[in-house]
């Protein structure tokens, strides 16, 4: 691709800002200077091939698709936009020149984490992908000042620091001036005279800072609009919340509170009030501001869905439909009827979740307390769906249990999205069905067609081409670099199984890199990997349906092996761990200390320390996630069937070239049906084995009892672990009236088999590579531009802009 600016251009803006900021040559400056300069060029380019790209998208009338998400979890953005921009060849050979390696500039960035996981990497990686195909994308969050914590280990127990990335240099993030909004939160509403009058309430303002995000080989630029939190004089914080939220309040002023942190999942039903604040703060600003832009160009609200799409990810967005139907009546003068209509049209809705702890649900009180236009507006919609139900005679009450929005003094946010979305989307095609079949059935039967899958992708030019160069080149110099831009190319790969100079070069890259991760896993934890050994990866949150807790079972019974069989021809292996868990996730917090003590037993033991090396990567992020994923050999995807609505971390771990090791759930399916039974280990029981279990106690007791090498696992946990006992996680497995909720137990065997298998398969260096081959040849679907053209197509109706 053609770089945006040419070398000797690069060199004159670079040198010119180091001599008019520092007073330096370009050759003198530090890695602080250097790094500085960079970020204001791409910042300039950025900002000037925004511009233009805006201008042909409003010439050509392109619609807006405005994606509204909590998180944003967009990691190190200078590498990246430097590699879209193909300014990255160019940059390195000038860091290199003055002496630096390009890595130790790119590592000055701060990696903004305002994202807890899967959700919200994925909607960065939608940025960058709208970006790189010329669709007219802006993404809308929160300014977060603490983004989510920072976690490190004592005496192997996890602690959580806060995060305050926005304290160092943030070099793109800029405040667009004008763009203020007034958001209004609190108060009641009076009647009189027929009318009905909001008072009392209290105005916030939101400033707009906004993020530019590069497209690959495009025109194409996308805008993350990052809200703020600035209060006007009147404000109370602190009689808002009433308490609610106390720590922080204490330390800090009351104004910018709202803004302040990003909420871990709590894994409760329980809402809290700043979180609802949150919400209704981010989306009313983002809705206000976009239809008075729409009226502003088209003085009408009639083409509102011709021209923008409101996204929403997850549900944590959703009270942007109450807005939007609140802003076109109120402030646009349409009528209930006709706002609700074109509200319909405009939004969608994307769920990423089936566990029913995770719906969220708020309870109607706070509505009527904090956002009472919101609140009468939900009970308007609330009234229509009720009548909807019945119009269907042969419809009956059970459903509008199952359906209704507001129910038992709660209003449930994903039913109100499903009721008021053109469409609704799953994240695998595992786990649409379930939402059709099973979750949001009542709602299937009146509306199939709002219904569709769009399977996730990932920046597979981040994860490949940036984390994992060598492979890519060893890529390019077999088939070209077509792939970057049409990531379907990489098939043609799988002409290439046996070549033997191919596979050398791949084994290069991944010996390399397992070299990098070592010498990481050194500076972070004091433990060195040894790079010929085969790594066993799991990375990912901390979650019981995820079941680490699996893998740590498989580790003791393989640690157990050789203790009995010293003699034992065992092929060395690496298990790498990386998660946080939520602060107040007790049972998670318990198998991190497990695993760190269990790291910590095997590293003392001179019998086994050889063969089994355990270690936990402290404080995980997208950044630690681009340095272990190139290096791993099994791409641990465990979850219970059902479970994980999709997975991308097994995207991106195909994608560099890892086996999976995994169950049949999530896009593991998909990934199972492109690379063919021979080139995954699938195990485990599948979504309809787990509903069939009818007694689950049962069925996880005779799992136990007639398996000797569980029994002893489930024993071991008994005993002293370096200085700890685990008989707390034992019981969970084994005791009370609902031992095991995951079913570890119950899938224990036929991982243990599949993991031998794998195990096995491993010693055959051509036969591995083979498969590896095999796996990055087709993971070109995975591609978040592909992705993003079904969103387009199905879901948004959005063209691109043609240039
Ligand atoms: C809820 C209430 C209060 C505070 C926080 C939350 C909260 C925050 C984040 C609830 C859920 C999330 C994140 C969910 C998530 O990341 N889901 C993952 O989404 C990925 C992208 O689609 C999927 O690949 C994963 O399978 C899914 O687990």
């Amino acid at each position: 691709m053609k770089a945006v600016i040419d070398k000797e251009n690069l060199l004159d803006i670079l040198s010119s800002f180091l001599y008019e900021n520092y007073g330096v040559k370009l050759k003198d400056a530090t890695k602080m200077q250097l790094y500085n300069a960079f970020c204001y060029v791409i910042r300039s380019i950025l900002k000037n091939k925004y511009h233009d790209f805006i201008l042909e998208a409003s010439k050509q009338e392109s619609k807006r698709i405005c994606y509204l998400s909590m998180e944003f979890l967009v990691g190190k953005t200078l590498k990246n936009n430097m590699f879209n921009l193909g300014l990255y060849d160019m940059a390195s050979d000038i860091i290199k020149d003055c002496s630096f390696e390009p890595d130790e500039i790119f590592s000055l960035e701060r990696d903004p984490s305002l994202g807890n996981g899967g959700l919200g990497r994925l909607a960065a990686a939608y940025m960058d992908a709208l970006a790189s195909s010329d669709y007219r994308g802006e993404g809308y969050s929160i300014l977060y000042e603490y983004g989510f914590l920072r976690q490190y280990f004592r005496d192997g127990e996890q602690r959580e620091l806060p995060d305050r990335w926005l304290d160092s240099s943030i070099y793109n993030i800029t405040r667009a001036d004008e763009k203020s909004v007034i958001v209004k939160i609190g108060g009641n509403i009076v009647n009189s005279d027929g009318n009905n009058k909001y008072d009392n309430y209290t105005e916030i303002i939101a400033q707009a800072y906004d993020m530019y995000i590069s497209g690959y080989d495009s025109h194409g630029v996308s805008r993350l609009r990052l809200w703020k939190c600035a209060s006007n004089s009147n404000f109370d914080m602190d009689a808002m919340l009433k308490g609610d939220f106390n720590e922080l309040i204490s330390q800090r002023g009351e104004s910018e509170l709202i803004s302040m942190f990003l909420y871990p999942p709590d894994n409760t039903r329980e809402g809290k009030i700043l979180r609802l604040m949150q919400q209704y703060f981010f989306v009313s600003a983002t809705v206000q501001q976009v239809v008075a832009e729409h009226y502003k160009l088209y003085r009408t609200i009639d083409n509102l869905p011709e021209k923008v799409a409101f996204h929403i990810n997850d549900t944590h967005p959703a009270i942007c439909i109450p807005e939007l139907i609140r802003v076109l009546s109120e402030d646009y003068g349409a009528d209930f009827d006709t706002a609700l209509k074109l509200t319909k049209e405009c939004v969608s809705y994307t769920n990423h979740t089936v566990m029913p702890e995770a719906l969220e649900c708020w309870e109607e009180k706070l509505f009527i307390e904090y956002i009472p236009r919101v609140y009468d507006v939900i009970c308007e919609i609330n009234k229509r769906q009720t009548k909807d139900i019945y119009k269907c005679s042969t419809r009956e009450w059970n459903n509008v249990q199952s359906i209704g929005i507001i129910c038992d003094g709660n209003i449930r946010m994903a039913n109100m999205s499903v009721y008021c979305s053109r469409k609704v989307n799953g994240v695998s095609a595992l786990h649409s069905d379930i939402l059709k079949n099973e979750l949001f059935s009542g709602f299937y039967n009146y509306t199939p067609e709002k219904f569709t899958n769009v399977t996730n992708g990932i920046t597979y030019r981040r994860w490949l081409c940036q984390a994992n160069s060598k492979l890519a080149l060893a890529i390019d110099n077999c088939i070209g670099d077509g792939y970057k831009k049409y990531p379907q190319e990489m098939l043609n790969l799988s002409k290439h199984l046996n070549d033997k100079s191919l596979i050398d070069d791949i084994r290069d890259a991944r010996h390399f890199n397992k070299v990098r991760l070592s010498d990481i896993s050194k500076k972070l934890t004091g433990i060195s990997l040894d790079p010929s050994s085969m790594y066993d990866v799991q990375v990912k949150r901390l979650h019981e349906y995820k079941r680490q807790l699996l893998n740590v079972m498989k580790i003791i019974c393989y640690y157990l092996e050789i203790k009995n069989n010293p003699s034992l021809d065992i092929m060395p292996k690496t298990f790498i761990f990386a998660a946080k868990s939520a602060p107040s996730y007790y049972h998670a917090k318990r198998i991190i200390k497990l695993i760190n003590k269990l790291s910590e037993m095997i590293s003392r033991d001179v019998a086994v320390r050889e063969l089994i090396n355990v270690v936990f990567l402290p404080d995980y992020n997208v950044w630690l996630a681009e340095n272990i994923i190139p290096a791993a050999d099994i791409s641990e995807q465990i979850s219970l069937a059902g479970k994980e609505a999709s997975g991308t971390g097994n995207m991106k771990l195909m994608l560099n070239g890892a086996i999976t090791l995994g169950t049949y759930d999530g896009a593991n399916v998909e990934i199972s049906e492109l690379v063919g039974e021979d080139n995954i280990y699938i195990f485990g029981m599948r979504v309809d084995d787990v509903s069939k279990i009818k007694d689950r106690r049962q069925t996880v007791l005779n799992s136990i009892e007639s398996n000797t090498r569980l029994s002893q696992v489930i024993e071991f946990l008994r005993g002293d672990i370096c200085g700890e006992n685990f008989s707390d996680i034992a019981d969970y497995l084994s005791e009370g009236e609902y031992p095991d909720p995951y079913f570890c137990t119950v899938d224990f065997d036929s991982y243990i088999n599949a993991f031998r298998a794998l195990s096995t398969d491993y010693r055959d260096t051509k036969k591995f590579f083979a498969k590896v081959l095999s796996n990055i040849a087709r993971s070109g679907y995975f591609a978040a531009d592909r992705a993003i053209a079904e969103y387009a197509d199905n879901i948004w109706g959005a063209d691109r802009v043609e240039f």
